[in-house]
């Protein structure tokens, strides 16, 4: 028979208000007896609060930064079997605190039930609904769990005593074996890490991962009430899920931007006149990234190598052309996949980009309107910029950054001429692209732009 357990704060001694500074579980996670659920630092130590029992968390109710006491729930935990009734342990500001819980309710075991729940925007959605935004990892890493894991180092436990010592050394100490209790490190690990690297053999050595590990430093840890007010909010669930993402395609990929600008002064005429007309008759209104979409395609067919993947030596090399879109959305950055770009006329791609953005502003993209892109376009011109440098959404090779179409003077051979000129930022994978493929994509990619009928040869 299981039993429901409310896992409580022990007495830490004459502290109160202490921070989390870390969670290592989340609901549906099995634990086993004394594995450690959090961790609390104060200003003099470490303490994990360890499960009271083997189980299941059925809900985490503190997050990172709380501060809690003596007492506070942190947690429910459903174990395994029965707790036997006992008086908590004293407690004592040890590296691991002693095991605090109440039992709230008894029942059979059975599988933890899938919960509806609120999105970000408040709406009710029920549990078999839940959207994946992007290939979505099993559970939503805090950006310290994310710098860790990406940077190949490991969740360390060590004093903030242990900590400054390591820091002071410039060693990281997620890169060391700790020899303490639940391998808590010791000043002593510090110690043998730096002799052995002294020495040349380091039995912790920074051996490179399988991920490439980058053997960083640490995440600078910074009390920064210390030196004003502050507010802190949790990141939303999107911007949790596209940071992972982002940081591993950004340390993950040799990026490179190549700038150019393309001439769109017929083209916006163009656009403007067809929008004119079509007000009046209460059409669909065209935008300039459907002419970027249809641009695109043509510059893909021509330079294959940038509508491609890598698969370890083999680059993949698609007879497709689904295109994304970075769209701006109240909880962060999605990028909806428009398919088959090369079969849509620019006034279908127009509606199509319309009706996606509104869905992922609302929250109502579904996962099969996210996947399967080819290459991306980041359009940032209706809001402002001359440049920037976007990241490339693995698996693809390359993302074309769009700024603000400006009017500017332009040598013709013989006089300057006031000429709209829009700024093209295409990052690209280094690995797979040449940085004279790049420029040709980018100056094909300007014609095209400059008169869209060569996208008909
Ligand atoms: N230069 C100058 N003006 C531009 C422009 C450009 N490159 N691109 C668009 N505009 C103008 C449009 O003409 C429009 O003006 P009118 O209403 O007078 O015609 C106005 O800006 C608004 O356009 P828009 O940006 O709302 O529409 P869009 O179709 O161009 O873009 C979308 C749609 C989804 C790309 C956009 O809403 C969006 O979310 N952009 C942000 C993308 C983003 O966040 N990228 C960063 C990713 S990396 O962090």
């Amino acid at each position: 028979m299981s039993q429901l357990l409310e896992v409580k704060v022990p007495d830490i001694g004459d502290f109160g208000a202490i921070p989390v500074i870390e969670i290592h579980v989340k609901a549906g996670d099995a634990v086993a007896a004394e594995d450690s659920l959090i961790t609390l630092e104060s200003d003099k130590a470490t303490m994990d609060v360890p499960a009271p029992a083997a189980g299941t968390v059925k809900e985490v109710r503190i997050g990172l930064g709380d501060k809690v006491s003596e007492g506070t729930v942190i947690m429910v935990l459903e174990a395994d079997t029965a707790l036997p009734a006992s008086a908590p342990p004293a407690a004592q500001p040890v590296a691991q605190a002693p095991v605090v819980a109440s039992v709230i309710a008894s029942a059979e075991p059975s599988a933890p039930p899938a919960e509806d729940r609120e999105d970000e925007l408040g709406r009710f959605r029920p549990a078999e609904q839940e959207p994946i935004l992007a290939p979505s990892p099993s559970h939503v890493p805090s950006p310290g769990q994310m710098a860790a894991e990406m940077m190949g180092g490991h969740k360390a436990h060590a004093s903030p005593s242990v900590r400054a010592y390591a820091r002071e050394l410039g060693v990281e100490v997620g890169r060391l074996t700790g020899s303490g209790p639940k391998g808590r490190i010791l000043r002593e690990d510090v110690q043998r890490y730096v002799k052995g690297l002294v020495s040349g053999a380091a039995s912790a050595s920074p051996a490179p991962t399988a991920a490439g590990g980058l053997n960083l430093l640490p995440w600078p840890q910074v009390d920064f009430a210390k030196f004003g007010p502050v507010q802190s909010q949790p990141l939303s669930r999107i911007k949790k899920l596209s940071g992972a993402n982002l940081a591993r395609n950004w340390a993950m990929i040799p990026h490179v931007t190549q700038f150019d600008e393309a001439d769109v002064t017929d083209l916006e005429a163009f656009r403007t006149q067809v929008n004119q007309e079509s007000e009046k008759s209460g059409g669909a209104k065209l935008t300039m990234l459907a002419f970027l979409l249809k641009a695109c395609v043509s510059a893909l067919r021509k330079f294959p190598e940038f509508n491609a993947s890598l698969d370890g030596d083999n680059l993949v090399l698609k007879q497709y052309f689904h295109l994304g879109f970075a769209a701006d959305t109240p909880n962060g950055l999605v990028v909806p996949v428009i398919r088959d770009v090369d079969k849509k006329t620019v006034l279908e791609l127009a509606a199509e980009t319309a009706t996606l953005a509104k869905k992922a502003r609302e929250g109502k993209l579904a996962p099969a309107e996210m996947q399967g892109g080819c290459f991306s376009i980041s359009s940032l011109g209706g809001i402002g910029g001359t440049a920037f440098t976007p990241i490339i959404n693995a698996p693809e090779v390359a993302i074309l950054g769009v700024s603000k179409s400006e009017t500017r003077p332009r040598w013709n051979g013989r006089e300057f001429e006031p000429r709209l000129m829009l700024p093209l930022s295409l990052s690209y994978d280094h690995r797979v692209v040449d940085g004279a493929a790049a420029a040709r994509f980018t100056t094909y990619l300007g014609q095209l732009l400059a008169d869209l009928r060569r996208s008909l040869l």
